[in-house]
Parts: C-alpha cells; structure tokens; sequence
C-alpha cells in the first residue's frame, strides 16, 4: 500500500543548496517511491541551544510503498553514504538530516521512530514549508492543521524564504 509521507530536510554544513537539491534527487531514487512535492527552500536560524551556522531547510512529499521502518532505514542509509554525514553531537552541524516528519496519519512511537516527529509542532522551520506544500494537512495526534499550528508558534525564530 503507498502512503504520502512528508520528509524534513536540513543542512547547514558545506553547499547548502547544492546538499538540498542532492537529496531531493536521492528521496527520487528510495524503491517504491516518488517525490510529488517540495517546498520553498529557507534559511533559518539554529534551533537548540548550538551555537552553529544558520541552516537551509525544505520539506519534500513523498508518495511510497516503503514501511516507516524501511523509509527511516534508507533515509539514514542517503545521510552516511552520500552526505557523508559523521555524529556531531546532539543537534550539532550536519551536512544532511532526513526526517520523518509525517506518514500518512499513522501515529507510532518507538526506540527509533517516532510519527510524527515529535517537534514538529514547535518548529517553525518545518511548519512554514509544511504550511507551504498544504496548510490544510491535520496533525493526526494534535488533531490541528499546519495553518493553525504555524498560526500559534510563540517563538520568532528566523525563517527566510531564498
Ligand atoms: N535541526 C536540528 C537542530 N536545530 N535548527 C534549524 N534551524 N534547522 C534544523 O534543521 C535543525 C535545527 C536537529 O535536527
Ligand atoms: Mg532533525
Ligand atoms: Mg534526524
């Protein structure tokens, strides 16, 4: 069965863009799956408490066959092998960092996974291109759409569409 899931790309190590833009690309090639969207690319400010360079971040929508399990596998298996991507420390510099943001309107949580991901809702960064591919999108277990989260964000961290 395909489900539409929707992917969290962020990098804020080497060419930005160009990291984006590869990932994307990589995201087409997953078994069983399709890129249907991709958002606005933005610069923003690091989120966490690291001091860091800023980030770019994009959410692309990907039609798939894949498991959450198997999607989470791949994704990480894109971060090492063509990002290169070595630990930085919690929340620390990344060269490319896929996550799962939504899968269809399933809800787990577990060890290594949890759906959504479980700051979506706190997270500009994610919202305002999420907001961008459907801002009418529910969030299955706040039971709120995008709109209305973005909408209720107290935070003012910077999000610049380039
Ligand atoms: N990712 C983090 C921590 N902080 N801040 C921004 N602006 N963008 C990110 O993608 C990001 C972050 C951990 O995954
Ligand atoms: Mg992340
Ligand atoms: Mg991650």
């Amino acid at each position: 069965m395909e489900e539409c899931a929707y992917i969290g790309l962020g990098t804020n190590l080497g060419d930005r863009e160009l990291n984006l833009l590869r990932a994307v690309a990589e995201l087409g090639k997953l078994p069983g799956s399709r890129v249907t969207g991709l958002s606005p690319f933005y610069e923003t400010e690091p989120v966490g408490g690291v001091a860091q360079d800023n980030f770019y971040n994009a959410v692309a929508r990907l039609q798939t066959s894949l498991s959450p399990a198997d999607l989470l596998e791949r994704l990480k298996e894109v971060e090492v092998k063509v990002f290169r991507r070595v630990p930085s420390g919690h929340w620390g510099p990344r060269s490319m960092d896929l996550d799962i943001l939504l899968y269809g309107a399933q809800v787990l949580s577990g060890e290594r996974l949890t759906i959504p991901h479980p700051r979506l809702a706190e997270r500009r960064f994610v919202l305002q291109p999420l907001a961008d591919l459907d801002p009418s999108l529910r969030h299955p277990s706040l039971g709120k759409t995008i709109a209305e989260l973005l909408a209720s964000l107290t935070t003012d961290e910077r999000v610049v569409r380039i």
